[in-house]
């Protein structure tokens, strides 16, 4: 039996802060799992380093799910996104040794592939509605199915979404957090002028998609839905805080565009009532921040029996380690929706050299044994940690929002 002989995590910044979890096994076979949180990277190398470790010792690789069990229900203190992305990367990382002891990859251990590849999206961004358009003509050129439009609010210094660097988006960009401004009443008349003026320049044969992020009260959120309902979005994301998963039940009332949430949830229990009342149509939780390939399962086929289909999140701030966990889980489930696919820079993927790979539109995960990802740590080790907090949002009149 390959026992687990020894664990590290290392922490990199090619450009961007990554936490990568390596476990060693006695059969000389090793694993990777992506523990990157944005903005608290060094807290989950923390709950790695000293709390989960030690107990990682001397145990049967072979045995994720007593190992995932372990740790959860072991932790006493349960769930949170530092618990649950340290659990995760233990648990890709398992699946990453299991997948080379078998010689097979991971999607074949999932019960092997339910489609040819997995449609992802990209990120189109800018200044004006012109701007957003033609970064979103270049992905459809490049054959991608589906974009995301994100673009700039006049009378508004930056917006979320809209970066500097037009293909690159990092939004943790300071060592102490970007005050940034909002206003819903500016942006709210914006979004369904853009998405107009996309399916006029684009046509209605790609998927597009926007990302609210968290920054609507329900009510807000159910005006764009239904504003946006002649432009047939392919979903609306955030489009209200989460925490009260009640207020989906108010947008829902209100407008048929598709409802997508997720990204920041770290388990099935943040969602149970999203899924089982129909309130969402896609779940963007991320093998990185819930919990591992694992319990996205979990998550995947609880939404499978409400119709509700996945649509992972992948931004810059998830390795080519989550990006690799993710693809398998992507390819293996039945309810696949969409895969988010923020390119990482060429700096990152020499870091993290992985065999998957894009082609019309689709990712796929490729057949190397396990996850088809590593980390060089050679290259890690060029790039030493560097602070950098996610920015905060205030509105106008100052008062604290949600960024
Ligand atoms: C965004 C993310 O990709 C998305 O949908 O919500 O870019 C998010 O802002 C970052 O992952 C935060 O670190
Ligand atoms: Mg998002």
């Amino acid at each position: 039996m390959p026992k687990i002989t020894a664990a590290k995590t290392i922490v990199t910044c090619p450009g961007r802060n990554f936490v990568t979890l390596k476990i060693e096994t006695s059969d000389g076979v090793t694993g990777v799992g992506d523990a990157t949180l944005n903005g608290r990277e060094l807290s989950v190398k923390s709950y790695l380093d000293d709390h989960v470790i030690p107990c990682l010792i001397g145990r049967d690789a072979h045995r994720i799910e007593d190992i995932w069990q372990y740790l959860y229900k072991g932790a006493y203190w349960r769930r949170g996104p530092v618990t649950m992305t340290s659990i995760a990367a233990v648990d890709m990382a398992l699946w990453d040794i299991k997948g080379k002891l078998a010689g097979l990859p991971v999607y074949q251990l999932l019960g092997g592939a339910n489609r040819s590849g997995v449609m992802v999206y990209g990120h189109a961004n800018g200044e004006t509605i012109d701007d957003t358009i033609t970064r979103a003509g270049e992905y459809l050129a490049a054959g991608y199915r589906a974009v995301r439009l994100q673009t700039g609010v006049p009378g508004m210094t930056g917006t979320y979404g809209v970066s500097k660097d037009k293909f690159f988006y990092e939004p943790a960009d300071a060592d102490l957090p970007t005050e940034t401004v909002w206003s819903s009443e500016r942006y709210l008349p914006v979004v369904p002028e853009l998405f107009a003026a996309a399916r006029e320049a684009l046509g209605w044969d790609i998927h597009l998609l926007h990302d609210v992020h968290h920054r609507l009260k329900p009510i807000e959120a159910a005006r764009l839905g239904k504003d946006l309902e002649p432009y047939r979005p392919f979903w609306i994301e955030d489009p209200t805080p989460a925490e009260n998963q009640d207020a989906f039940r108010l947008i829902r009332q209100h407008t048929t565009t598709p409802l997508a949430v997720g990204e920041i949830f770290n388990s099935i229990w943040d969602c149970k009532a999203l899924i089982e009342n129909q309130l969402i149509d896609y779940i963007r939780a991320t093998v990185t921040h819930a919990g591992g390939i694992t319990h996205l399962r979990r998550i995947a086929a609880l939404a499978d029996l409400y119709g509700v289909r996945t649509g992972c999140h992948g931004a810059t701030d998830l390795s080519p380690v989550s990006m690799a966990a993710a693809l398998h889980v992507d390819l293996s489930i039945p309810n696949f929706g969409v895969q988010e696919y923020m390119r990482h820079t060429a700096e990152t993927d020499a870091v993290f050299p992985h065999a998957y790979a894009f082609a019309d539109g689709q990712l796929h995960p490729g057949d190397a044994p396990g996850l088809g990802v590593d980390i060089d740590e050679a290259a890690a080790a060029k790039f030493p940690y560097r602070r950098a907090f996610l920015p905060v949002a205030r509105l106008q009149d100052g008062t604290m929002h949600d960024w």
